[in-house]
């Protein structure tokens, strides 16, 4: 096993799967259950905002009750024991990674344990259910006329990314992605841009080892030189067994 240096490991829903988490595309995925239009759009949101508040208080809920799986675990062990710099993008608004021992945690999607407001964007931490009528505890009443939006004056959204909006942190990701020298994606279908491209970001460098750990073959798993296939409680572990007893 190659000594590496910095290592980037772009998570998605699979990682979570064991832990009772639901994925989207997945034969009982969220997405054969819901019409992502209605609930992961700014539109969607818009139109029905109780819906969408119901569906992510569910997801809330959900999430309190999970507990990080032996994949999360391993890679909090990865950033333990090898000297590299070790940095989880994860497309998850699940707080996993960070329960599991992982400090260095970057969330494109968002996270489910926060909230922001659409006068002022305070983002706050949040676990209680959510409804249309929460009114945002930081903003003052000037703050709120200011948005001009009279239906959202100081309400409350999911800190989430959803279609049509930009992913968060992208000006940390892109760097990473250009100086790592080890690239994994772990239990995404690479379906869902820009992370399905990030692959592609990471071979134009053309330095770094790339491997996919999944249930099955992502999308685009032509691009990645290793590819290890099953559920990621048990490939997880595995592969950073291998890695961490190689370094030892
Ligand atoms: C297991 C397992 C087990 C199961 N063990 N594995 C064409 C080209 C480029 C872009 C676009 C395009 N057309 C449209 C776009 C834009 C759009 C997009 O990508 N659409 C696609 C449908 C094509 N993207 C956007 O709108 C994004 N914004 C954007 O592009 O802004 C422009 C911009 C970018 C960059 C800089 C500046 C500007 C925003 C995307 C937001 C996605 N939001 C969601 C919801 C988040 C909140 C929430 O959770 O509710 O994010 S959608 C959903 O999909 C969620 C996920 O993070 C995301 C990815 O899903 P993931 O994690 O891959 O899950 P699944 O279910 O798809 O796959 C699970 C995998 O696990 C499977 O492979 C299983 O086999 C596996 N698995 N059990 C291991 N036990």
């Amino acid at each position: 096993m190659p000594y590496y240096q910095h290592i980037v490991i772009l998570t998605g829903a699979g990682i979570s799967a064991e832990s009772g988490l639901g994925t989207f595309r997945d034969v009982d995925g969220l997405w054969t259950k819901y019409d992502l239009n209605e609930v992961a759009t700014p539109q969607g949101f818009a139109r029905n905002p109780e819906f969408v508040h119901a569906f992510y208080n569910a997801r809330r809920t959900n999430l309190l009750e999970a507990k990080p799986n032996a994949g999360h675990d391993a890679l909090a062990r990865l950033e333990r024991e090898v000297e590299a710099t070790v940095t989880v993008v994860t497309q998850n608004i699940d707080n996993l990674h960070e329960r599991a021992g992982s400090t260095n945690v970057i969330h494109m999607h968002g996270e489910l344990l926060k909230v922001r407001c659409h006068a002022a964007h305070h983002v706050m931490a949040w676990e209680a259910d959510l409804d249309v009528n929460t009114p945002c505890s930081l903003c003052t009443e000037e703050g709120r006329a200011a948005t001009g939006i009279p239906e959202h004056l100081g309400s409350l959204r999911p800190h989430v990314v959803w279609f049509g909006e930009v992913p968060m942190e992208m000006d940390r990701i892109y760097p990473e992605l250009n100086t790592c020298d080890l690239f994994l994606s772990i239990g995404t279908s690479g379906s869902v841009y820009p992370a399905a491209g990030f692959i592609e970001e990471v071979r134009s460098r053309g330095r770094a080892h790339t491997a996919e750990l999944n249930l099955e073959p992502s999308e685009g798993q032509s691009l990645f030189a290793e590819k290890i296939y099953g559920p990621a409680t048990e490939v997880v572990p595995t592969y950073v067994d291998k890695f961490v007893s190689a370094l030892s």
